[in-house]
């Protein structure tokens, strides 16, 4: 199955220290044991799961941005970083499926490698069509015979539930071909980790947060799905209006301006066609309604075309593999970026 250990990388890697100040060394030494606290999907909302018994130990955490599919470029970065099961904590950014060649075979490595990890719009797509190919009488019956499908599907076009998605054939194949097994793995993904301690925040997710909401009030879709910040402060997916979420963010973290020297910064200025003000008042409310000392350093994926990204208080970690740029994996506490080339499998959008 995922055996890192006799597969010969023909890929070569780049490995190198981040030149910017890092989760440690901003908020002090690393801990020894974070608490591991899940918020989970129910409909749009997110609640938190009762897991105050999930300590991570020491060890290194891996984040990884979006495999998209990509099961020989996973194994093989896996092999370079020397994952260690049960000892490393992986934590992969969500999009483990959809554009790449292997998704099922993606989904069993993960769960082979003991990796926990965040959903991914994509995953998303998947998991929907999977509950309503199946819960559907007359879908369920023909999930083997790909154009008897077709034609229910096509039948039955007025019902699907899916009116504000773009119904893609590759969620449908995957969610057709997909086992009880990869299912229940996948939908259990939650939509945000976070991994807290005294002086440590992490949380994982996939496409960002909205800093006007504490984490448990975030909603779902919009963490699966956002990359920009309107001028009114409203999530936005799409790139054209706006500011990156993640210098909203930056910009108002309470670290922006005092602990940093101006040239490790690589993002210090607030985006000038927002509101600082409204958006400083209201986003405090992640690092105070969660009771937070600091703000919580963010790792993300789900956006390929601003690729890797790396300012104070986030990280972004999809460099686009299944368009043949990198995998890209985030060593904490080393905080260390390796990356691996990949061939590309999918046309860039
Ligand atoms: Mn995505």
């Amino acid at each position: 199955m995922s055996d890192l250990s006799d597969k010969p990388s023909l890929m070569k890697s780049v490995h190198f220290n981040l030149p910017i100040s890092s989760a440690t060394d901003i908020k002090g030494n690393s801990e020894n044991e974070l608490e591991v606290e899940s918020f989970e999907i129910s409909g749009s909302n997110i609640r938190a799961s009762n897991s105050s018994s999930t300590k991570y130990k020491k060890g290194r955490i891996l984040f990884v941005g979006d495999i998209h599919g990509c099961l020989d470029e996973f194994l093989d970065l896996m092999k370079k970083v020397g994952y260690r099961k049960g000892q490393d904590t992986l934590v992969l950014l969500g999009d483990l499926v959809g554009k790449g060649p292997s998704p099922h075979g993606v989904i069993r490595a993960a769960k082979d490698l003991g990796a926990v990890g965040v959903r991914g719009n994509h995953d998303d797509l998947v998991i929907r069509w999977y509950v309503f190919l199946h819960l559907n009488e007359r879908t369920r019956v023909c999930l083997d015979d790909q154009d008897k499908l077709g034609e229910v599907l096509r039948d039955i076009k007025h019902s699907l539930p899916y009116h504000d998605f773009k119904i893609k054939k590759e969620h449908v194949q995957i969610a057709r071909k997909m086992t009880k097994e990869e299912f229940d793995y996948l939908s259990n993904l939650p939509a945000m980790i976070h991994f807290k301690g005294n002086n440590t925040s992490l949380i994982a997710v996939h496409a960002g947060l909205d800093p006007r909401k504490k984490l448990s009030d975030q909603d779902s879709a919009v963490v699966m799905r956002m990359r920009n910040i309107l001028e009114n402060g409203e999530p936005d997916e799409k790139r054209k209006s706006g500011s990156a979420w993640f210098e909203i963010y930056n910009s108002i973290s309470p670290y922006s301006s005092s602990s940093l020297s101006s040239d490790t910064r690589l993002n210090s200025d607030i985006p000038k066609n927002v509101d600082e003000n409204k958006i400083r008042a209201s986003s405090n409310l992640i690092m105070n309604s969660d009771g937070l000392e600091s703000q919580p350093i963010v790792f993300y994926g789900h956006d390929a075309k601003r690729g890797l990204q790396i300012h104070e208080n986030t990280v972004g970690l999809d460099s686009g593999c299944v368009y043949g740029r990198k995998l890209s994996v985030y060593i904490y506490p080393q905080n260390e970026v390796v990356q691996a080339d990949c061939p590309g499998y999918a046309p860039v959008e």
